[in-house]
């Protein structure tokens, strides 16, 4: 049982009434079938000190990849208090301005989307036109809990500027390296959220595909929308994690909807979850079609993601629109965005001193404008007004 030290709700327990049992049958397949991929263990380089091929086959094959053990306790320890701070200091109910204890809320000074609120157990966005109409379909609500609050905090984006250990772990030299390798030395940043699913509580998020820009674009290949870090704090499993549909990111836009007409409910046949420990981090292909459940167990998950994409994808396009503003993703705006990378390597740099720190190509010839300081911290505030979704 891993040790959560999170100021969480305690409430009654849920399940899905009469779906329980397909849902207990559904989970332990899916988990089997995910256990049986060959997509996961530690990161690993080959001769030449890049990420080894087998991990670069294995990930274009499914569209995930989990790297196992790749956050120790302490790191964690740092995140979690970080991750405890953030939710003390949220507002203390959905559109309120001071937090529980009547201060100012965390994010109510800033102009960018933070701290997002879900109905307890609900799918807010299947079968709706929100986020451009990308969850086409909706997933299975079960009743919350009779004690259950009338919203909990599901999101807050913008994390990094509020967390100087989630910062850290975006400058984590094995991680960039990973990006590189999937997205070249010029890889630009998406976006970065913290999810928190609530035991008991945590809201479905409906089958989708992230991208929303260049489906139709020529170009198109298996990773022109990018990828999605995934680090877990206390693991995850195929109750309150995501479960992605293996290969899917290689099949272009697809008919989500007519694939759950086939299911006959939001339990696709082939998809399959993340299955984690504490410390490991997944990656997952935006184009893959992927989704999570109403978090009917006992357990937390929280999820540190942080999000990357290829240059050649985001440089010169017009988008937004989700994140944050749509705006013009030129070369001032994109090098604007990612000294947040920079920043994260130097405060990287400042807490594990013997690691070797990763190079960010982009703007390793202006490190020293990137110091991780107080001046550092105010320059980050909004930071993700300038998101770089597509
Ligand atoms: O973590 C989740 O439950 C949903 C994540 C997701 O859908 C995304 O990152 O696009």
């Amino acid at each position: 049982m891993v040790k959560v030290n999170l100021p969480l709700l305690e409430v009654s327990g849920a399940d899905y009434g009469d779906d329980e049992a397909a849902m207990v049958d559904y989970r332990a397949d899916g988990t089997a079938r995910a256990m049986a991929m060959d997509n996961r263990g530690p990161i690993r380089y080959d001769a030449n000190g890049k990420l080894h091929p087998d991990i670069l086959d294995a990930y274009s094959r499914a569209g995930f990849y989990v790297f196992e053990d790749v956050l120790g306790e302490a790191e964690r320890a740092d995140l979690e208090r970080d991750v405890a701070d953030i939710l003390d200091r949220a507002p203390v109910a959905k559109d309120a301005k001071l937090d529980k204890h009547g201060r100012p809320a965390l994010g109510v000074d800033c102009q960018a989307r933070t701290v997002g609120w879900v109905k307890p157990l609900s799918d807010p966005n299947g079968g709706t036109d929100a986020a451009y109409g990308r969850h086409p379909s909706k997933m299975n609500e079960p009743t919350p809990p009779s004690d259950a609050p009338e919203h909990v905090v599901q999101v807050v984006l913008g994390s990094l500027q509020f967390s100087d250990a989630c910062l850290r772990m975006y400058g984590h030299p094995d991680l960039l390296a990973v990006t590189e390798a999937i997205n070249g030395p010029d890889f630009t940043p998406f976006n970065d959220i913290i999810w928190i699913k609530h035991p008991r509580l945590g809201a479905s998020v409906a089958w989708h595909q992230d991208g929303w820009t260049h489906w139709e674009n020529p170009e198109l290949d298996e990773n022109t929308h990018g990828f999605n870090m995934m680090a877990q704090l206390y693991g995850c499993d195929a109750a309150n994690g995501l479960w992605v549909v293996p290969g899917s990111h290689r099949m272009g836009k697809v008919d989500i909807k007519a694939m759950v007409e086939v299911a006959g409910s939001d339990r696709l046949p082939e998809a399959v979850p993340l299955i984690c420990a504490p410390g490991d981090v997944a990656i997952t292909n935006r184009q893959a079609i992927h989704g999570s459940f109403a978090n009917t167990s006992p357990n937390v998950r929280v999820t540190i993601n942080v999000g990357s994409q290829r240059r050649k994808f985001v440089l010169g396009v017009t988008s937004g629109g989700l994140h944050s503003p749509v705006a013009l993703y030129d070369d001032d705006y994109i090098r604007q965005r990612s000294r947040v990378i920079m920043y994260g390597i130097d405060a990287r740099r400042q807490r594990y001193p013997e690691e070797t720190p990763y190079v960010y190509a982009p703007l390793a010839d202006r490190e020293e404008q990137y110091r991780w300081n107080d001046a550092a911290k105010a320059d980050m505030k909004d930071y993700n007004m300038q998101d770089l979704g597509i």
